[in-house]
């Protein structure tokens, strides 16, 4: 038990300038939940701190709110073209509209999540910490932003802001017992036994790797099943599979001879001595070009070209050069003289995970994740480019354990209410968690209607798993499928022009209760199928494009709109 004293929020200890007993806001913005791991293990902290910190998901908050808040604490990622996540997305354009308020008396942090090997790394967060000074508050402490390798630097993150608004607020210890370990790493908190994370993964063997398309196809999409009979992983349909892939032998070999060094040298690798092969094979991403990799280069490179490359005025310039080019090509373009492994492995980042949908329910099978991976492959700057691991697991994932652990994704999820229809729109691999959604409804013997728009390229190469959807469509579990094949007419016809069809069907389904799913490619196609829910609210809710909208945001709170695009 705690023996330190613990006083009620409202007679504080004395504060050392402000009131420890002042709210402390923490907002969080994520689309499959790492922003709110942190903020949730931030609210634990503050707690412990003697703060009075509440968390809210950013859906759940009223924006009008802000006006009265003295401390807020920001955790947002940032996805595609440096979009907000969509829980983030009605108070992102709050800050930034006509009645965003003055926020003179508000200190604020914010904690940006993002991936460096995109052009508008942590845009979003980049947004609140510009948009919150703005409006008038008052920076606490700099904006930190981070890659996907977090866990250390969103730990550091934690330990200064609580200890700033400490010493802010005042506070102090309240002599709570025990602060729990941050979560983000394993997911859900680690119960009796082994529990496998991410730091802790499960090595998984593959059991079954089929090409889903027949002949002729412009498409390689892979089928996998892997085997976790003896995993204790549990998943729920829309969960997301984390693999810690390999790099190529084939093009570890072509780097380290493009760098001029020996496979044989001994570097400080992620943990310890290894030999340069097995950390460039092993633990860092040898492949993807990012900004920060290339500044730090060229500080080594001292190459007046690739300098200028980096000039703020050459943004353009340099996003051009790092597209379809890889890390190797910077060192054949740029070579550094006499750069060791050391040097080199200095410049890289940790090998990020890779995630992928379940297509497959943990109730129905609780023995096998099934995987549906579109394998890339293409060719650039005059060299073959092969995704790490979607390529390992088309070409090289027979006889190797492959470490794995679940992603929950709270985001994505079934009604529980079974009797609740839904309406899945999943164009190309878009369609794995559709899958597992089935599966699950099937076991569950679930009596809500279930609605599923496909699009591929070709009926007769691209619907992926025809036969399970024409089975459950016989069997009276899928209600209705309409599909989108956009090649085998003069006319591209695509997932949204069959929803546009349907509008009216689509509107009483959602009006009956219905939750809609969108999975797949975030640029182009989430965004079309927005353009035509919206389009069809309006129509048939009689409804001007501010009012559909609205209808589509009360939908999304009520989360009866959920995303899993990428
Ligand atoms: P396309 O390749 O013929 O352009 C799965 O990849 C399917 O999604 C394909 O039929 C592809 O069509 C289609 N697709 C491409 N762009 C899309 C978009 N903006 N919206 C919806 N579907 C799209």
């Amino acid at each position: 038990a705690a023996t330190g004293e613990v006083a009620a929020p409202q007679q504080s200890m004395p504060a050392a300038q402000g009131d420890a007993s002042e709210p402390l806001t923490i907002l969080y913005g994520s689309q499959t939940g790492n922003a709110e791991d942190i903020a949730e293990t931030l609210r634990e902290r503050a707690e412990a701190a003697g703060l009075n910190a509440t968390v809210y998901d950013m859906l759940d908050y009223k924006p009008k709110d802000l006006k009265k808040e003295k401390n807020v604490i920001v955790c947002v990622s940032t996805h595609g073209e440096g979009d907000p996540p969509d829980n983030a997305e009605e108070l992102h354009a709050f800050i930034y509209g006509k009645k965003a308020p003055k926020l003179d008396g508000l200190k604020f942090s914010v904690l940006a999540f993002g991936d460096t090997s995109y052009e508008h790394f942590c845009q979003t967060g980049k947004d609140f910490d510009a948009q919150l000074e703005k409006l008038g508050g008052k920076r606490l402490t700099d904006r930190v932003d981070l890659d996907v390798d977090f866990d250390e630097a969103a730990e550091a993150w934690i330990e200064t802001v609580v200890d700033k608004y400490k010493d802010e607020l005042g506070g102090g210890d309240t002599g709570h017992p025990t602060v729990t370990a941050m979560p983000s790493a394993g997911g859900a908190a680690a119960s009796a036994g082994e529990t496998y994370s991410r730091k802790n993964p499960y090595p998984a063997e593959v059991l079954e790797n089929v090409v889903l398309n027949g002949r002729g196809s412009d498409k390689e999409v892979h089928h996998i099943e892997m085997d976790t009979e003896e995993s204790g992983l549990v998943w729920e349909p829309g969960d997301s599979l984390g693999i810690i892939p390999e790099n190529d032998p084939a093009v570890v070999e072509e780097l380290i001879a493009a760098l001029g060094l020996s496979p044989e040298e001994q570097v400080t690798g992620i943990d310890g001595e290894v030999t340069l092969q097995h950390a460039l094979t092993h633990q860092y991403e040898i492949t993807t070009l990012t900004r920060p990799l290339i500044e730090k280069y060229a500080v080594q490179a001292q190459n007046e070209s690739l300098d200028a490359l980096l000039a703020e005025d050459q943004r353009e310039v340099l996003a051009e050069y790092m597209h379809g080019r890889f890390i190797i090509d910077l060192v054949e373009d740029y070579p550094i003289e006499g750069i060791t492994g050391q040097d080199f492995v200095r410049l890289l980042r940790k090998l990020p995970p890779r995630l992928y949908s379940i297509a497959s329910s943990h109730a129905a099978n609780p023995d096998e994740i099934h995987l549906t991976v579109a394998a890339v492959r293409y060719e650039s700057v005059g060299r073959a480019r092969n995704g790490v691991a979607s390529i390992q697991l088309a070409d090289r994932s027979e006889d190797v354990q492959l470490p794995i652990y679940i992603d929950h994704n709270k985001n994505f999820k079934l009604p529980d209410n079974n009797d609740a229809p839904i309406i899945m729109i999943g164009p190309g691999t878009g369609v794995a968690p559709f899958r597992a959604f089935m599966e699950e409804r099937e076991e569950r013997e679930a009596g809500g209607d279930n609605w599923l728009f496909f699009g591929a390229q070709h009926f007769l190469t691209d619907f992926y798993y025809q036969t399970d959807w024409l089975r459950w469509r016989k069997e009276g579990l899928l209600t209705r499928m309409d599909v989108a094949f956009s090649r085998d007419q003069e006319e591209k016809v695509y997932v949204q022009d069959k929803i546009r069809a349907a509008g009216k069907d689509v509107f009483d389904w959602i009006e009956h209760g219905a939750t809609v799913y969108v999975c797949g490619d975030a640029n182009a196609m989430a965004h079309d199928v927005h353009e035509a829910l919206l389009e069809l609210i309006g129509e048939n809710a009689n409804l001007d494009a501010e009012g559909a909208a609205d209808y589509l945001k009360k939908l999304q709170k009520e989360k009866r709109y959920q995303r899993d695009v990428y």
